[in-house]
């Protein structure tokens, strides 16, 4: 989530595989009206797979994050909490709360007043950048065999694991320099708004550091605690993290392989479909009604967009079977208001950052980075 540029926009406009601040209620189209899953009499379609749950990351408990506790019994109650449930050694996270630094520059970072709702038009140019698409070529150029041995391996293509990398961490070169020790204690017991979610990150970064060898010391990431080229919270590591070159270790600090794999792996999980589109820029019919695509998932199928006078522009993508299921996503471009049908892959990249608006900067440097690239193996034509 530290981004080059504009660090005040940082939070709001990119972060790191944790859940994330709600997306920007103008990114989508009012008035939902959403229909039947399936109409009355129809037949079930068992060739579109559910999505899958998510992963359970449960939030501490009040008895460290009820900030009418005096710190140090909260503090107390945090060592019980991290040994019992995260296998930490008391001693061990006793002496790093004791050397974390409260820093009330992070405080200040995330609880910064939300900005004014930013449109499309204001957001876009701040990653489709010349630099970052060129930068995101040569990142693929330099790392091709593995990253496409990645894809291969994980339905994923290497250009939407290069542009995670190039909206995260500008192609690793902005990871962050904060101790992580230090902003996530200072937000688990600092910030009592969303201490229960960033003190089970501290609890999760006590038993990480233990898995990986990691010294807690010293790891820098995010000012919210976010790691590695694609800024991934403690427990998202501890979940998703990947040992991409059989070494024994997910090292997401500076191991190409395993950043990779374990990008793949994040999207992989939340169920990429291999082969399938991500979006597909929407003509509207001039009488068409509104719709909200709350909670951006998935729930409308081509023909009942088409109804609803929404259909894929003339050469956009379309999914493989007529019974898979679309967003609608409406943005204020530079060039006024635009339409995208966004595809289950679409929703997988709002996992990473809850925003329709990252997720659509992610395709279109994805695709702009494959432009430059040529096709990936084994394409038609390639
Ligand atoms: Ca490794």
């Amino acid at each position: 989530m530290k981004i080059a540029l504009i660090p005040a926009l940082a939070m709001a406009l990119a972060a790191c595989a944790t859940p994330a601040p709600p997306p920007p209620a103008e990114a989508v189209v009012a008035a939902p009206e959403p229909p039947p899953a399936t109409a009355p009499g129809s037949v079930a379609t068992p060739d579109v797979e559910p999505l899958p749950e998510p992963r359970d990351r449960p939030p501490a408990p009040a008895t460290v994050t009820d900030p009418s506790l005096p710190l140090e019994q909260r503090q107390a109650n945090f060592v019980a909490y991290a040994v019992e449930h995260y296998g930490a050694d008391a001693d061990t996270v006793r002496a790093a709360l004791a050397q974390a630094e409260y820093k009330q520059s992070i405080i200040d970072a995330i609880s910064r007043p939300a900005e004014k709702v930013r449109s499309w038009a204001d957001y876009r140019p701040i990653f489709m950048t010349d630099a970052r698409i060129s930068g995101g070529q040569a990142f693929y150029r330099e790392h091709r065999e593995a990253l496409e041995q990645v894809a291969a391996d994980s339905g994923v293509p290497a250009e939407y694991i290069v542009a995670i990398i190039g909206v995260e961490t500008s192609y690793g070169r902005i990871t962050g320099n904060y101790r992580v020790l230090d902003a996530l204690t200072t937000l688990a017991f600092h910030y009592p708004k969303r201490a229960p979610f960033f003190a089970a990150e501290l609890a999760h970064l006590f038993a990480l550091s233990r898995e990986e060898g990691l010294d807690i010391g010293t790891i820098k990431g995010s000012y919210a605690g976010a790691m590695g080229w694609g800024q991934f919270m403690p427990s998202s590591y501890r979940i998703w993290g990947k040992d991409g070159d059989g070494d024994g270790r997910r090292d997401l600090l500076g191991d190409t392989n395993d950043i990779f794999a374990s990008i793949a792996n994040y999207f992989a999980d939340h169920g990429w479909q291999a082969g399938q589109p991500v979006a597909a820029r929407a003509d509207r019919d001039p009488g068409a009604r509104d719709l909200a695509p709350d909670p951006l998932q998935p729930k409308w199928t081509l023909a009942e967009l088409a109804e609803l006078g929404y259909v894929p522009r003339a050469g956009e993508p379309r999914p493989a079977s007529a019974a898979a299921r679309a967003t609608l996503v409406g943005f204020d471009g530079a060039d006024g208001r635009e339409y995208w049908i966004g595809y289950r892959n679409f929703y997988v990249i709002t996992r990473y950052n809850h925003s329709p608006m990252y997720a659509m900067a992610v395709h279109q440097l994805a695709q702009a980075i494959r432009d430059g690239v040529g096709a990936p193996p084994g394409a038609a034509g390639a």
